[in-house]
């Protein structure tokens, strides 16, 4: 059953309307009533979706890599997709970070505004965050977080919803039932099962409580958004959303266009539901299997290919996240008077790509990753402090660029595998 473009209209709705009546109510938000309804209305409606998708990201990113890697047929053919995957994550990704860069460095958004290095909202940050999670993850070396990909329990793993191990384990089960499933061809069709049911049940989620929950969600961040903030981060703001839409445009679109020979119209209608979802959760990995059952119900990627590839993106591919990095990087950098050099650039470019390995998508976990950036390059991450007033408006954008990313090379990885195979079937026919 596809994603009918009725239901994608309803999430429109429902996202506008709590952009509406968030903004609207913003300015009150000191009000009892204000407070009232955002906490007992708008919070409530939006985390009840959150957490019904919430619950079904493991099941399904399990299930379905496991049914996506048997699908695949032969780990030969895996190892050239995850390849490939891999190679189109990593260029999309260095591009982002170039574009926001070079828009950056263009608009100048920091320039004349050093006096923000000595707001109260650095020291706090300093104090709160830098001591506490953020901290570690700056010390997080890359070889812990290659090391880490492998689960030493994977019933932890899958109850700290552990993306990056929960698809190796899933990896190692697919490739398993591959060479014994001559021996097990119950437990083969317990897992189609197994997906059916679960994808029913986000299907049903989709279809009742999208709309509303999408509602609830962007009113809630709409009536705590720091407005103010904005005004005084104008050029940050509009650079960080500049460089989005350039990436989403040129990159995405002639990804589309050129590589899988489809029009960039049709994939956006048909992505569509899955990106208003991502905006309102501002997470990635909760959006997962809503993404995927968009990908494969509406722009005909198969499971084999959807399965293995968008939940990899959600976890190590997030263009918009490493735009936020690369604008924010020379945003602080302008602030304190540093011109970052072309290494220091190109260590932003490299830090931005493997901080996006090791981290999932949930909300906010761009800035801890750009924590790591700053680090990298010498400039004071504290400086974070200035910018997290308007991250989550930023946030639910670029999540909603992260995982369109993933089914943009979703959509030519499988077009590309149909038309090898089309090949090969004219070819055995001659
Ligand atoms: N919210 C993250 C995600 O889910 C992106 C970010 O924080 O930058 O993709």
């Amino acid at each position: 059953m596809k994603v009918s473009n009725r239901l994608t209209l309803y999430i429109v709705i429902g996202l506008v309307a709590g952009i509406i009546i968030g903004s609207i109510l913003s300015p009150m938000s000191g009000e009892a009533w204000v407070q009232w309804i955002d906490q007992y209305i708008f919070n409530v409606v939006g985390q009840l979706f959150l957490s019904m998708i919430f619950m079904m990201v493991v099941p399904v990113v399990f299930i379905s890599i496991v049914l996506g890697v048997v699908g695949v047929g032969d780990p030969k053919t895996l190892g050239s997709l995850g390849i490939k995957t891999l190679a189109f994550y990593l260029t999309t990704t260095a591009i982002a970070i170039s574009i926001a860069i070079i828009v950056a460095l263009v608009l100048q958004p920091g320039e004349g505004q050093s006096e923000l290095l000595s707001s109260s909202e650095v020291e706090e940050y300093r104090e709160t965050e830098l001591e506490g999670e953020t901290g570690e993850a700056i010390n997080q070396t890359f070889d812990q977080t290659i090391i880490n990909i492998i689960p030493t329990n994977v019933i932890e793993a899958m109850g700290t919803a552990n993306m990056l191990q929960i698809i190796a384990f899933a990896i190692f089960i697919g490739i398993a039932l591959i060479a014994v499933k001559d021996k097990v061809p119950g437990l083969i069709r317990l897992f189609e099962e197994a997906n059916e049911v679960v994808m029913w049940i986000v299907l049903a989620i989709m279809k009742y409580f999208a709309a509303i929950g999408a509602f609830g969600l962007v009113a809630t961040a709409f009536v705590q958004a720091g407005f103010g903030a904005i005004q005084q981060l104008g050029m940050y703001f509009v650079c960080v959303l500049l460089a989005l839409f350039i990436h989403f445009l040129f990159v995405y679109g002639g990804a589309i266009r050129f590589l899988a020979k489809r029009s960039f119209i049709w994939f956006i209608k048909g992505f569509a539901p899955a990106m208003g979802v991502a905006f309102s959760t501002s997470s990635s990995s909760a959006v997962l299997p809503i993404s995927m059952e968009t990908a494969q119900k509406n722009l005909g990627v198969r499971k084999g290919v959807s399965s293995f590839v968008q939940p990899l993106g959600a976890t190590i591919n997030m263009d918009g996240t490493a735009i936020m990095q690369g604008v924010a990087t020379v945003f602080i950098a302008q602030l304190s008077g540093v011109d970052l050099t072309i290494m220091q650039m190109i260590t932003v470019v490299i830090i931005a790509v493997v901080a996006s390995i090791g981290t999932a998508g949930v909300p906010g976990v761009g800035l801890v990753m750009l924590a790591m950036v700053l680090t990298a390059v010498g400039l004071d991450p504290a400086a974070i402090g200035i910018i997290i007033g308007i991250d989550r408006l930023l946030d639910m954008t670029r999540t909603a660029v992260n995982i369109t990313g993933d089914a943009a090379i979703s959509v030519v990885l499988n077009e590309q595998m149909t038309r090898k195979e089309e090949k090969a079937e004219t070819a055995k026919q001659a």
